[in-house]
Protein backbone atom coordinates (compact mmCIF):
# COMPACT_ATOMS: atom_id res chain seq x y z
CA UNK A 1 0.00 0.00 0.00
CA UNK A 2 1.48 3.98 -0.58
CA UNK A 3 -0.22 6.28 0.57
CA UNK A 4 2.89 8.36 0.79
CA UNK A 5 2.99 9.33 -3.08
CA UNK A 6 0.04 11.06 -2.99
CA UNK A 7 0.92 15.14 -1.66
CA UNK A 8 -0.70 15.84 1.97
CA UNK A 9 -0.96 19.87 2.90
CA UNK A 10 -1.03 20.08 6.52
CA UNK A 11 -4.76 21.52 7.65
CA UNK A 12 -4.70 19.05 10.92
CA UNK A 13 -1.89 19.62 14.34
CA UNK A 14 -0.60 16.22 13.10
CA UNK A 15 -1.77 12.69 15.02
CA UNK A 16 -4.72 13.42 16.82
CA UNK A 17 -4.83 12.27 20.53
CA UNK A 18 -6.11 8.94 21.37
CA UNK A 19 -7.41 9.04 24.60
CA UNK A 20 -9.21 6.16 27.37
CA UNK A 21 -12.81 6.88 28.04
CA UNK A 22 -12.25 5.38 31.16
CA UNK A 23 -15.59 6.55 33.69
CA UNK A 24 -17.39 5.58 30.56
CA UNK A 25 -16.29 2.07 30.41
CA UNK A 26 -16.69 1.52 34.12
CA UNK A 27 -20.26 2.51 34.22
CA UNK A 28 -20.42 0.36 31.55
CA UNK A 29 -19.42 -2.94 33.18
CA UNK A 30 -15.64 -2.36 33.25
CA UNK A 31 -15.25 -5.63 30.56
CA UNK A 32 -14.49 -3.71 27.34
CA UNK A 33 -12.04 -0.65 27.56
CA UNK A 34 -13.05 2.22 24.97
CA UNK A 35 -10.84 4.89 23.98
CA UNK A 36 -11.21 8.05 21.67
CA UNK A 37 -9.00 8.92 18.82
CA UNK A 38 -10.21 12.53 18.85
CA UNK A 39 -10.75 13.86 15.58
CA UNK A 40 -13.15 16.19 16.78
CA UNK A 41 -9.82 18.37 18.08
CA UNK A 42 -7.56 17.51 15.20
CA UNK A 43 -6.85 21.46 14.07
CA UNK A 44 -6.85 24.99 14.88
CA UNK A 45 -9.20 25.61 11.86
CA UNK A 46 -12.55 26.53 13.03
CA UNK A 47 -12.63 23.31 15.33
CA UNK A 48 -11.37 20.71 13.24
CA UNK A 49 -12.77 17.28 11.66
CA UNK A 50 -13.05 14.03 9.41
CA UNK A 51 -13.66 16.80 6.42
CA UNK A 52 -10.26 18.48 7.24
CA UNK A 53 -8.28 15.80 7.51
CA UNK A 54 -10.04 14.40 4.11
CA UNK A 55 -9.16 18.15 2.83
CA UNK A 56 -5.27 17.65 3.47
CA UNK A 57 -5.58 15.16 0.21
CA UNK A 58 -7.40 17.53 -2.26
CA UNK A 59 -6.09 20.86 -1.29
CA UNK A 60 -2.92 20.17 -2.92
CA UNK A 61 -4.98 19.35 -6.66
CA UNK A 62 -6.44 23.01 -5.86
CA UNK A 63 -3.75 24.31 -5.85
CA UNK A 64 -1.67 22.85 -8.64
CA UNK A 65 -4.85 23.30 -10.81
CA UNK A 66 -4.69 26.92 -9.85
CA UNK A 67 -7.81 27.43 -8.35
CA UNK A 68 -9.37 30.35 -6.23
CA UNK A 69 -12.84 29.53 -4.68
CA UNK A 70 -13.58 26.25 -2.86
CA UNK A 71 -17.37 25.42 -3.61
CA UNK A 72 -18.97 22.51 -1.33
CA UNK A 73 -22.63 21.72 -0.31
CA UNK A 74 -24.31 20.03 2.33
CA UNK A 75 -27.46 20.41 5.27
CA UNK A 76 -27.43 23.63 7.01
CA UNK A 77 -25.82 22.45 9.34
CA UNK A 78 -22.95 20.61 7.29
CA UNK A 79 -19.62 20.31 9.50
CA UNK A 80 -18.38 20.11 5.60
CA UNK A 81 -19.12 23.18 4.86
CA UNK A 82 -17.70 25.08 7.87
CA UNK A 83 -14.55 23.25 7.52
CA UNK A 84 -14.25 23.89 3.95
CA UNK A 85 -15.11 27.51 4.45
CA UNK A 86 -12.22 27.81 7.36
CA UNK A 87 -9.76 25.99 4.52
CA UNK A 88 -10.61 28.48 2.25
CA UNK A 89 -9.89 31.36 4.26
CA UNK A 90 -6.58 29.94 5.93
CA UNK A 91 -5.47 29.76 2.14
CA UNK A 92 -6.48 32.84 0.98
CA UNK A 93 -9.37 31.57 -1.31
CA UNK A 94 -13.32 32.70 -1.69
CA UNK A 95 -15.59 30.23 -0.93
CA UNK A 96 -19.24 29.65 -2.21
CA UNK A 97 -21.37 26.81 -0.02
CA UNK A 98 -25.04 25.23 -0.87
CA UNK A 99 -26.60 24.30 2.33
CA UNK A 100 -29.57 22.27 1.44
CA UNK A 101 -32.62 21.39 3.60
CA UNK A 102 -31.55 18.32 4.68
CA UNK A 103 -33.06 17.79 8.28
CA UNK A 104 -36.74 18.00 9.30
CA UNK A 105 -35.87 19.84 12.46
CA UNK A 106 -36.83 23.77 13.18
CA UNK A 107 -35.56 24.94 16.05
CA UNK A 108 -35.76 28.61 16.03
CA UNK A 109 -32.23 29.87 14.88
CA UNK A 110 -31.45 26.78 13.38
CA UNK A 111 -30.18 28.73 10.20
CA UNK A 112 -28.46 31.37 12.21
CA UNK A 113 -26.27 29.14 15.37
CA UNK A 114 -23.36 26.59 14.94
CA UNK A 115 -22.01 25.80 11.73
CA UNK A 116 -23.35 27.86 9.29
CA UNK A 117 -22.96 30.76 12.15
CA UNK A 118 -19.02 29.99 11.65
CA UNK A 119 -19.33 29.75 7.89
CA UNK A 120 -20.87 33.04 7.67
CA UNK A 121 -18.39 34.83 9.94
CA UNK A 122 -15.48 33.46 8.12
CA UNK A 123 -16.52 34.73 4.94
CA UNK A 124 -18.35 32.15 2.87
CA UNK A 125 -20.85 32.79 0.56
CA UNK A 126 -23.61 30.83 2.08
CA UNK A 127 -26.60 29.34 -0.30
CA UNK A 128 -29.62 28.50 1.56
CA UNK A 129 -31.71 25.57 -1.05
CA UNK A 130 -34.81 23.80 -0.45
CA UNK A 131 -33.65 20.59 -1.82
CA UNK A 132 -33.76 17.34 0.64
CA UNK A 133 -31.57 15.21 2.07
CA UNK A 134 -29.32 13.48 -0.60
CA UNK A 135 -25.33 12.52 -0.88
CA UNK A 136 -25.23 12.76 -4.38
CA UNK A 137 -24.76 15.45 -6.84
CA UNK A 138 -27.14 18.20 -6.87
CA UNK A 139 -27.93 20.89 -9.60
CA UNK A 140 -27.41 23.48 -6.84
CA UNK A 141 -24.10 22.45 -6.66
CA UNK A 142 -23.22 22.45 -9.91
CA UNK A 143 -25.10 25.64 -10.37
CA UNK A 144 -22.68 27.39 -7.81
CA UNK A 145 -20.13 25.97 -10.06
CA UNK A 146 -21.19 27.95 -12.99
CA UNK A 147 -21.72 31.01 -11.41
CA UNK A 148 -18.03 31.27 -9.99
CA UNK A 149 -17.15 30.49 -13.89
CA UNK A 150 -19.27 33.32 -15.01
CA UNK A 151 -17.41 35.93 -12.54
CA UNK A 152 -14.50 34.76 -13.69
CA UNK A 153 -13.68 32.60 -11.05
CA UNK A 154 -11.64 29.23 -11.26
CA UNK A 155 -13.90 26.92 -8.81
CA UNK A 156 -12.81 23.42 -7.16
CA UNK A 157 -15.04 21.65 -6.43
CA UNK A 158 -15.54 19.23 -3.22
CA UNK A 159 -18.43 17.22 -3.33
CA UNK A 160 -21.01 16.35 0.15
CA UNK A 161 -18.75 14.93 3.05
CA UNK A 162 -15.67 15.11 0.07
CA UNK A 163 -16.80 11.71 -0.30
CA UNK A 164 -17.63 11.63 -4.38
CA UNK A 165 -13.95 12.95 -5.05
CA UNK A 166 -11.25 10.60 -6.10
CA UNK A 167 -8.98 11.44 -3.40
CA UNK A 168 -11.70 11.73 -0.97
CA UNK A 169 -10.67 8.46 0.88
CA UNK A 170 -7.18 8.89 1.11
CA UNK A 171 -7.21 10.80 4.44
CA UNK A 172 -9.00 7.89 6.61
CA UNK A 173 -5.84 5.39 4.73
CA UNK A 174 -4.15 7.76 6.89
CA UNK A 175 -6.03 7.68 10.30
CA UNK A 176 -5.40 4.02 9.95
CA UNK A 177 -1.54 3.98 9.65
CA UNK A 178 -1.82 7.24 12.25
CA UNK A 179 -3.28 4.19 14.71
CA UNK A 180 -0.93 1.50 14.08
CA UNK A 181 1.85 4.20 14.94
CA UNK A 182 -0.12 4.92 17.98
CA UNK A 183 -0.33 1.73 18.79
CA UNK A 184 2.87 0.73 18.85
CA UNK A 185 3.34 3.48 21.59
CA UNK A 186 0.45 1.98 23.37
CA UNK A 187 1.87 -1.66 23.53
CA UNK A 188 -1.66 -2.45 22.02
CA UNK A 189 -3.90 -3.37 19.59
CA UNK A 190 -7.35 -2.11 18.92
CA UNK A 191 -9.94 -5.33 18.52
CA UNK A 192 -12.44 -2.62 17.28
CA UNK A 193 -12.78 0.99 15.59
CA UNK A 194 -16.63 2.53 15.36
CA UNK A 195 -17.19 4.80 12.87
CA UNK A 196 -19.81 7.02 12.23
CA UNK A 197 -21.01 6.64 8.05
CA UNK A 198 -23.19 8.86 6.24
CA UNK A 199 -21.20 9.86 2.57
CA UNK A 200 -18.93 7.06 3.40
CA UNK A 201 -15.38 8.10 2.28
CA UNK A 202 -14.15 8.28 6.05
CA UNK A 203 -15.25 4.11 6.88
CA UNK A 204 -14.09 4.15 2.91
CA UNK A 205 -10.61 4.97 4.33
CA UNK A 206 -10.84 3.08 6.95
CA UNK A 207 -11.48 0.23 5.41
CA UNK A 208 -8.65 -0.17 3.18
CA UNK A 209 -6.16 1.58 5.63
CA UNK A 210 -7.34 -1.16 8.35
CA UNK A 211 -7.36 -3.71 5.52
CA UNK A 212 -3.60 -3.69 5.39
CA UNK A 213 -3.10 -5.55 8.54
CA UNK A 214 -6.55 -7.65 8.27
CA UNK A 215 -8.85 -5.63 10.32
CA UNK A 216 -10.92 -4.06 7.86
CA UNK A 217 -14.07 -6.28 9.23
CA UNK A 218 -13.03 -4.98 12.30
CA UNK A 219 -14.38 -1.40 11.33
CA UNK A 220 -17.73 -1.01 12.85
CA UNK A 221 -19.61 1.31 10.56
CA UNK A 222 -22.61 3.16 12.23
CA UNK A 223 -25.14 3.82 9.67
CA UNK A 224 -26.84 7.71 10.50
CA UNK A 225 -27.93 8.71 7.40
CA UNK A 226 -31.28 6.46 7.76
CA UNK A 227 -31.07 5.01 4.19
CA UNK A 228 -28.53 2.54 4.67
CA UNK A 229 -28.37 1.58 1.84
CA UNK A 230 -27.30 3.59 -0.43
CA UNK A 231 -24.60 4.97 2.07
CA UNK A 232 -23.35 1.07 2.63
CA UNK A 233 -22.70 1.22 -2.00
CA UNK A 234 -21.36 4.47 -1.42
CA UNK A 235 -18.58 3.03 1.03
CA UNK A 236 -17.98 -0.21 -0.71
CA UNK A 237 -17.34 1.59 -3.93
CA UNK A 238 -15.49 4.33 -2.58
CA UNK A 239 -12.67 1.45 -0.45
CA UNK A 240 -12.45 -0.09 -3.82
CA UNK A 241 -11.62 2.71 -5.94
CA UNK A 242 -9.56 3.97 -2.88
CA UNK A 243 -7.56 0.86 -2.63
CA UNK A 244 -6.99 0.53 -6.01
CA UNK A 245 -5.69 4.24 -5.72
CA UNK A 246 -2.84 3.43 -3.05
CA UNK A 247 -2.18 -0.11 -4.72
CA UNK A 248 -3.80 -2.05 -1.86
CA UNK A 249 -2.64 -5.51 -1.83
CA UNK A 250 -5.75 -8.06 -2.41
CA UNK A 251 -9.52 -6.95 -3.25
CA UNK A 252 -11.75 -5.45 -0.78
CA UNK A 253 -14.95 -7.97 -0.60
CA UNK A 254 -18.82 -7.01 0.16
CA UNK A 255 -18.31 -8.10 3.75
CA UNK A 256 -15.35 -5.75 4.36
CA UNK A 257 -18.16 -3.07 4.96
CA UNK A 258 -19.44 -3.47 8.12
CA UNK A 259 -22.62 -1.06 8.55
CA UNK A 260 -25.00 -1.29 11.73
CA UNK A 261 -28.26 -0.03 10.73
CA UNK A 262 -29.69 0.20 14.23
CA UNK A 263 -28.90 3.78 15.54
CA UNK A 264 -30.14 5.73 12.41
CA UNK A 265 -33.68 6.49 13.45
CA UNK A 266 -35.81 7.91 13.27
CA UNK A 267 -34.66 10.12 10.27
CA UNK A 268 -31.69 11.64 9.01
CA UNK A 269 -30.65 14.72 11.34
CA UNK A 270 -33.08 13.81 13.95
CA UNK A 271 -32.14 11.91 17.50
CA UNK A 272 -33.49 9.37 18.84
CA UNK A 273 -34.45 9.10 22.97
CA UNK A 274 -31.46 6.78 22.78
CA UNK A 275 -29.24 9.79 20.93
CA UNK A 276 -30.19 11.51 23.50
CA UNK A 277 -29.84 9.51 26.21
CA UNK A 278 -25.92 8.68 24.72
CA UNK A 279 -24.83 12.16 24.51
CA UNK A 280 -25.86 12.96 27.67
CA UNK A 281 -24.24 9.75 29.45
CA UNK A 282 -20.83 10.43 27.65
CA UNK A 283 -20.70 13.84 28.39
CA UNK A 284 -21.55 13.16 32.11
CA UNK A 285 -18.76 10.35 32.38
CA UNK A 286 -16.51 12.05 30.35
CA UNK A 287 -16.66 15.75 29.37
CA UNK A 288 -16.50 14.76 26.18
CA UNK A 289 -19.18 16.13 23.69
CA UNK A 290 -21.17 14.62 20.62
CA UNK A 291 -23.72 15.54 18.38
CA UNK A 292 -27.25 14.76 17.43
CA UNK A 293 -26.93 13.82 13.88
CA UNK A 294 -23.58 12.09 13.48
CA UNK A 295 -21.53 11.55 16.74
CA UNK A 296 -24.43 10.56 18.89
CA UNK A 297 -26.02 8.17 16.99
CA UNK A 298 -22.18 6.29 17.04
CA UNK A 299 -21.71 6.59 20.68
CA UNK A 300 -25.43 5.44 21.20
CA UNK A 301 -24.40 2.53 18.90
CA UNK A 302 -21.18 1.62 20.55
CA UNK A 303 -22.67 1.91 24.22
CA UNK A 304 -25.44 -0.49 23.30
CA UNK A 305 -23.04 -3.23 21.97
CA UNK A 306 -21.45 -3.34 25.22
CA UNK A 307 -24.39 -3.07 26.56
CA UNK A 308 -25.98 -5.92 24.86
CA UNK A 309 -22.43 -7.86 25.25
CA UNK A 310 -21.51 -7.79 21.41
CA UNK A 311 -17.92 -6.86 21.81
CA UNK A 312 -16.30 -10.19 23.64
CA UNK A 313 -14.86 -9.42 26.78
CA UNK A 314 -11.42 -7.70 27.15
CA UNK A 315 -11.75 -5.88 23.78
CA UNK A 316 -10.47 -2.60 23.31
CA UNK A 317 -12.70 -0.35 20.94
CA UNK A 318 -11.64 2.17 19.61
CA UNK A 319 -14.79 5.27 19.20
CA UNK A 320 -13.02 7.85 15.82
CA UNK A 321 -14.76 10.89 17.41
CA UNK A 322 -15.37 12.49 13.86
CA UNK A 323 -16.33 16.04 15.27
CA UNK A 324 -19.80 17.89 14.52
CA UNK A 325 -20.40 19.67 17.93
CA UNK A 326 -20.55 22.82 16.46
CA UNK A 327 -24.49 21.64 15.73
CA UNK A 328 -25.35 21.22 19.04
CA UNK A 329 -26.14 24.85 18.97
CA UNK A 330 -29.23 24.12 16.45
CA UNK A 331 -30.35 22.03 19.00
CA UNK A 332 -30.82 24.16 21.82
CA UNK A 333 -34.72 23.08 22.59
CA UNK A 334 -33.31 19.34 23.07
CA UNK A 335 -31.55 20.40 25.43
CA UNK A 336 -33.10 22.92 27.20
CA UNK A 337 -33.41 20.95 31.06
CA UNK A 338 -29.99 19.74 30.35
C1 LIG B 1 -19.96 13.44 9.18
C2 LIG B 1 -20.34 13.85 7.80
P1 LIG B 1 -18.94 10.47 6.13
O1 LIG B 1 -19.82 11.47 5.45
O2 LIG B 1 -17.54 10.46 5.63
O3 LIG B 1 -19.57 9.13 6.13
O4 LIG B 1 -18.84 10.97 7.64
C3 LIG B 1 -19.98 11.02 8.46
C4 LIG B 1 -19.85 12.08 9.49
N1 LIG B 1 -19.39 12.62 11.77
C5 LIG B 1 -19.58 11.71 10.80
C6 LIG B 1 -19.46 13.94 11.53
C7 LIG B 1 -19.26 14.88 12.65
C8 LIG B 1 -19.74 14.40 10.23
O5 LIG B 1 -19.80 15.71 9.99
N2 LIG B 1 -20.88 15.14 7.61
C9 LIG B 1 -21.38 15.62 6.36
C10 LIG B 1 -21.50 17.14 6.47
O6 LIG B 1 -22.00 17.78 5.52
O7 LIG B 1 -21.07 17.68 7.48
C11 LIG B 1 -20.97 15.07 5.11
C12 LIG B 1 -22.34 14.88 5.60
Amino acid sequence: MDLQRFPRYPLTFGPSPITPLKRLSEHLGGKVELYAKREDCNSGLAFGGNKTRKLEYLIPEALAQGCDTLVSIGGIQSNQTRQVAAVAAHLGMQCVLVQEDWVNYADAVYDRVGNIEMSRIMGAEVRLDEAGFDIGIRPSWEQALEDVRKRGGKPFPIPAGCSEHPYGGLGFVGFAEEVRQQEQALGFKFDYIVVCSVTGSTQAGMVVGFAADGRARRVIGIDASAKPQRTREQILRIARNTAALVELEGEIADEDVVLDTRYGGPEYGLPSDGTLEAIRLCARLEGVLTDPVYEGKSMQGMIDMVRNGEFPEGSRVLYAHLGGVPALNAYSYLFRNG
